[in-house]
């Protein structure tokens, strides 16, 4: 197999003069042209050794395999520390694979490149529907519907689901998921995301010629959840960790919810430091964070529909965000495939429940009340919150008791309503 192994330094030109600020991402700019390892000879194969792709043979970590505690025999070590392939499109990978861009641990740091991950939807539990632009999914099932398209959605019939579709708008990244903005263009809907109607359908319909792959899945009937931790900020501090985890696991419990596998993966100081304080950018009156596009990436490669959770010191406006409602988190790597979190202000706030709260909307729950007292969550068994004094902000005491919900805008307890709790269930992200 021909394999062209481009690499590229996210962090070469960071200690350049031009780009100002010592931790600024300056962009994908290409460290050095190298050479591919074309088709190596008997015994060797094509390894990432020290910053460049040479045929070597050597002891390690078989290709999808951990390189947690031993260099990878072949590819490189993902950044979440699995071995992969370098490839320059998807005919280099295997069947069940994507070429995706993710970074490799390398001798100078995190370098990104493209690589063979596995493809989470090739899997036969999710139904794949191609080249169809209407999609039918029944009400009642609660699909989870994952889709890769050049275009937005174009239009949204059936019982009772237009208000989603039209309120999906900004996402809280700031950005309109499907849009040029991002280079990966994943949009994920939970159907339904209110209440249920018994045998009521609801048909989407997509732009055929600029979607690419759509897929409906369906609950995957399991109830243990998969994190990965991704330390940025500092090297783990076990304690709140392990007590954040503890609130998780308590706020969960009421809808079934297990943590399964939980992994921490740590960075160098080096390797960290872009990534400590995640800047807001305001443009239009619209708050986006550019950096999250690289640090979502660090979870490229994950073999399951595992969670990854971000822990930086500081986002700017913000205690934690998830990066979709519903997340991506089907497609590993990309923006709104998990949460980031700033410690600062969370280990404050609560960072268990700040934890499970960013979980719920990954799930594909909504806030029961935002800010102002609206609600684009529809479940008739979830209260509201009046703005009562007309000052412009529903805060908790002027409801006490429905800011109690897990998604309330800011919650003070850990309550989920049985509307809530079936959402949740339905979600294919539990194993
Ligand atoms: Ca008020
Ligand atoms: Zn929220």
């Amino acid at each position: 197999m021909r394999i062209r192994a481009h690499l590229f330094g996210l962090f070469a030109a960071a200690i350049s003069a031009a780009c100002g600020e010592p931790d600024a991402l300056c962009g994908e700019e290409e460290i050095s042209a190298l050479e591919a390892c074309d088709g190596c000879a008997g015994e060797e194969r094509c390894a990432l050794v020290e910053d460049v792709f040479r045929c070597v043979s050597r002891a390690g970590a078989a290709l999808g395999g951990s390189c947690a505690e031993m260099v990878c025999a072949e590819g490189a070590c993902l950044a979440n520390e699995r071995c992969a392939a370098p490839c320059a499109s998807r005919e280099d990978c295997a069947p069940a694979e994507r070429c995706e861009p993710a970074f490799a641990r390398a001798e100078s740091g995190l370098l990104e490149g493209a690589f063979c991950v596995p493809d989470l939807l090739a899997s036969a539990e999710f139904e794949r529907i191609e080249e169809s632009s209407e999609v039918t999914l029944p009400l009642e099932s609660g699909y989870f519907l994952v889709e890769s398209c050049k275009a937005n959605v174009s239009g949204l019939e059936g019982e009772a689901e237009f208000s989603f579709v039209e309120n999906i708008g900004p996402n809280p990244l700031g950005r309109v998921v499907p849009v040029g903005a991002l280079e990966r263009r994943v949009l994920t809907l939970q159907l339904p995301s209110g209440d249920v109607v018994p045998g009521g359908e609801s048909r989407l319909r997509f732009d055929a010629e600029a979607c690419g792959e759509i897929f409906g899945i369906g609950p995957s009937g399991g109830s243990r959840l998969d994190l990965d931790f991704y330390l940025m900020d500092s090297d783990a501090a076990p304690g709140e960790l392990d007590e954040a985890l503890d609130g998780v696991r308590a706020a969960l419990a009421p809808a079934g919810v297990t943590l399964g596998d939980v992994r921490v993966h740590a960075f160098s100081e080096e390797e960290r430091a872009p990534f400590r304080f995640i800047d807001a950018e305001i443009l239009e009156g619209q708050v986006s964070y550019p950096k999250l596009i690289s640090l979502f990436r660090l979870h490229a490669g994950s073999e399951t529909p595992s969670v990854p959770i971000f822990l930086v010191r500081n986002i700017e406006f913000a205690i934690a965000r998830a990066g979709a409602i519903p997340g991506t988190t089907l497609r590993p790597g990309s923006v709104g495939a998990g949460v980031v979190v700033g410690l600062d202000s969370a280990i404050e706030a609560d960072l268990g429940r700040t934890l499970a709260h960013e979980l719920g909307h990954i799930f594909g729950l909504f806030h029961t009340s935002e800010t102002d007292g609206s609600a684009i969550e529809s479940f008739a068994d979830t209260a509201s919150c009046d703005d009562i004094d007309g000052d412009g902000q529903a805060s908790p005491e002027e409801c006490p008791d429905a800011s109690q919900n897990l998604m309330f805008y800011s919650p003070q307890g850990e309550t989920l309503s049985e509307s809530q709790r079936a959402l949740i269930g339905r979600s294919p992200l539990l194993r």
